[in-house]
């Protein structure tokens, strides 16, 4: 049994014992010829559930495979979205995701454990797994977040490689984006794949994990909601964790995820703290149609719940009851 299970089994019985024991010696006061009574306390055991933004298989299978060897949710969560920033094919994330207008990769991460420790590095170049920097921030230094040429430097003292994050295609994607230089966010196609992952291991313990390279062709310098603790991700290990997707300047307005995970606290599942959190997002934009952000939630019983603004967002959850892909509600039909 592992120490935290333990700890809290024989607490609990513990608390059994002693309750019971009151009220045997209650009894015995009134009524002496009764045998005290028998502790019986049980909690169920915790099962680990890991769950990310968007379709992303193979990230939620390497999350799933370190969770079901009894590894921590933080590993979990940081070896599940690494997959994605390895990924030359998505083009929102890690190695291979969009630059943006002056033809820079930029790249933004955030990773929070269990104890409400978080790091974070915001507009990172040429580095291809940001979310291993934002652990090494959180690990290894007093601070939470280091940003651009200061976190780039880091990186490269704690033994991460230089590597070109332009592709082949996306260097021609950029070049052609030239020709207009057009700014705009298209909703569920520029700029989708952004991963939020959260976790629970064996233990009942809570992580989160999120990585992205941005608005593609977004201005110089500009650091959107994912790297942002309590923006695009945030965990309470008492209640639960919530990341987002979509356009980060809407999810920092409302402090999403945190505000997501608040209202957990106060009672509510995933599936509706998250519809809260996207309409008071719409609350803010009414009649705005031309964005699209998705909230994921769980709790710390491994419910999960999703809702987005338009049609399109969809979750994935790797659990002992396998794989599955959720499509979620949206503000507009
Ligand atoms: C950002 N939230 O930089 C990110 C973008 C995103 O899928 O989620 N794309 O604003």
């Amino acid at each position: 049994m592992k120490r935290r299970n333990f700890l809290k089994n024989s607490s609990l019985t513990a608390a059994g014992l002693v309750s019971a024991s009151a009220v045997a010696a209650c009894r015995t006061e009134n009524k002496p010829e009764e045998a005290p009574a028998v502790a019986t306390t049980s909690v169920d055991p915790i099962k680990p559930i890991v769950v990310c933004t968007w379709n992303f298989l193979n990230a939620t299978d390497k999350a799933w495979e370190v969770l079901k060897s009894g590894g921590t949710s933080l590993d979990a969560v940081e070896q599940g979205v690494m997959v994605e920033e390895a990924d030359e094919t998505n083009e929102t994330v890690g190695k291979g995701g969009r630059p943006d207008r002056d033809g820079h990769v930029t790249l933004d991460a955030c990773i929070m454990d269990k104890d409400g420790n978080c790091g974070s590095v915001v507009y990172l170049q040429n580095i291809v797994h940001p979310v291993s920097v934002a652990r090494k921030v959180m690990e290894e230094t007093p601070h939470i977040i280091l940003a651009g040429k200061g976190a780039e430097k880091f990186a490269y003292e704690q033994g991460f490689k230089k590597e070109d994050l332009f592709t082949e295609s996306t260097r021609k994607q950029y070049e052609e984006w030239l020709k207009t230089s057009k700014y705009e966010t298209t909703i569920n196609i520029e700029n989708h794949d952004t991963i939020g992952m959260l976790a629970i291991d064996a233990n009942g313990d809570l992580s989160g994990a999120c990585t992205t390279s941005g608005m593609a062709y977004k201005v110089g310098g500009r650091v959107g909601d994912s790297p942002i603790i309590g923006a695009g991700l945030y965990v309470d290990n008492e209640v639960g964790g919530a990341t987002a997707t979509g356009v980060g300047e809407e999810v920092i307005r409302t402090v999403g995820s945190f505000l997501i995970v608040e209202l957990m606290r106060q009672g509510k599942s995933p599936q509706e703290a998250c519809e809260e959190g996207v309409k008071r997002i719409m609350k803010k934009n009414e009649g705005r149609k031309d964005f699209q952000i998705g909230f994921l939630a769980i709790n710390k019983n491994g419910e999960t719940g999703g809702y987005c603004v338009h049609p399109g967002f969809t979750y994935r959850e790797y659990s002992e009851n396998g794989h599955v892909n959720r499509e979620v509600k949206s503000f507009y039909s």
